[in-house]
């Protein structure tokens, strides 16, 4: 049940989205204008924390002022010479990521989706070209549970109704298996067709989804013995996000395809990218991919500095120890209502137990009532991801409002 008085400022806002916005979200109902570091602030000017970072966009923090500054200069200079010519920014950020990741090439998009589409397309055109699967016949193997954007494609690997029901025909050539479980992904590999498997190295939509200790070694274990090529899908998991530059790095696992995306640009405007050496990259010929925007000069000196703050400011090493501070804090609220608390880094969730169906919302809408901005994922999870530049003192001051707001389940 929603309690929520919105001001008239705010109620006249969310009027207009609903007169003429299409109804693809049902957001909380909070009416934001401002940005900064870890805060937000709404059109009555009440501050929040922002425990969602943008669904881990915004790791540098909301309009981080180098990344900003990197904006605007561009911004005066060049934003867009399309792919039919060459410009000053394409190749310095090429060397750029190219090198920060250790990978020969670089195919640089916008959304996440698209470096998805991307790395499902080089996975293909290896099988064909390099390892031998006859045309049409590759297979790409993906987990249940995955989400990995809205396309056509990307809905016919998903396994949850409200993303893919009444949206067919779908994409073939995809398969599942369970998350987690390399028995039976390497009954998947048995088929020779199979050119790739594609996975988050810990599920975000699916409520943040941890792996076993091991599962990701053993993926690379098995792509490597049965020549089917790792792809990482760390746009939410990867740059710093996890307490690890990114989640595979856990385990010291090096996937044949990384895809990036929503913190490459620091929550700025849509960056992402695939990263891979030259037996995969080079059997795309001039022609064959791109996109209007692809590595625009304006995304790659976002980009650039939003990959450097990541590491002046060692957000990587600050998501690992506020990550185990937030959990080990929230553990000692000992909620009757909280089943588990479960994460790396700042990429966490709780799991709510309560009769009421709404309980996660009605604690979410307590928690925007007490200034901090967290959303339900698939029901019973609330993520809590806040950007990686949060303090200590913060993480405790959050805490402390999320206990508080916990005491109105009862
Ligand atoms: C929405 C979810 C998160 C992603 C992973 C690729 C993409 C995403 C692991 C595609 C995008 C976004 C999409 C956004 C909400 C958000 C989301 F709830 F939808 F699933 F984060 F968990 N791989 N995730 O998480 O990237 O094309 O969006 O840039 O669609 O509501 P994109």
């Amino acid at each position: 049940m929603d309690t929520t008085v919105l001001s008239p400022k705010a109620a006249a806002y969310l009027q207009l989205e609903e007169q003429y916005g299409a109804h693809n979200y049902h957001p909380l109902p909070v009416v934001l204008e401002k940005g900064e570091g870890v805060f937000l602030w709404d059109v009555d000017g009440k501050r929040y924390y922002d425990f969602l970072s943008g669904y881990s966009a915004v790791n540098q923090g909301h309009c981080h002022p180098a990344i900003i500054a990197s904006l605007i200069d561009q911004a005066t200079k060049l934003t867009l010479t399309s792919r039919a010519f060459h410009n000053n920014l394409l190749g310095e950020y090429e060397q750029f990521i190219t090198r920060y990741f250790g990978y020969d090439k670089v195919l640089p998009m916008n959304t996440g989706v698209e470096g998805g589409e991307t790395a499902i397309k080089l996975a293909r055109r290896w099988a064909y070209v390099k390892k031998g699967v006859p045309e049409n016949k590759a297979k790409v193997i993906f987990a249940e549970g995955n989400f990995w954007g809205r396309t056509l494609a990307a809905i016919s690997a998903s396994t949850d109704p409200s993303s893919y029901k009444d949206f067919g025909p779908f994409m073939p050539g995809f398969d599942l298996v369970p998350y987690n479980n390399t028995v039976a992904l390497e009954k998947a590999f048995q088929d020779p067709n199979v050119c790739a498997f594609m996975v988050e190295p810990i599920q975000g939509e699916a409520g943040v989804v941890v792996p076993d200790e091991g599962y990701l070694q053993k993926v690379r274990e098995l792509c490597t013995k049965y020549n089917v090529l790792f792809i990482a899908d760390e746009i939410q998991t990867g740059l710093a996000r996890t307490g690890k530059m990114l989640a595979c790095d856990h385990e010291n696992v090096r996937p044949d395809i990384l895809i990036l995306g929503k913190a490459l640009s620091g929550g700025v405007l849509p960056v992402s990218a695939v990263l891979a050496d030259d037996f995969i990259m080079l059997n795309i010929q001039p022609g064959e991919h791109g996109s209007t925007y692809g590595g625009n000069p304006l995304a790659c000196a976002v980009a650039i500095t939003a990959l450097t703050v990541l590491k002046e400011e060692k957000m990587t090493e600050n998501a690992a120890a506020m990550g185990e501070l937030l959990r080990s804090e929230l553990a000692k609220l000992q909620s009757p209502f909280i089943t588990t608390i479960r994460g790396k880094g700042l990429l966490n969730a709780i799991v709510i137990k309560h009769d009421n169906p709404d309980a996660s919302w009605d604690l979410c809408l307590a928690l925007k009532d007490r200034g901090l901005l967290a959303k339900p994922t698939h029901g019973d999870k609330i993520r809590f991801a806040p950007p990686l530049l949060i303090t200590k003192e913060q993480i405790l001051e959050c805490v402390q409002i999320i206990g508080d707001a916990l005491k109105t389940l009862a």
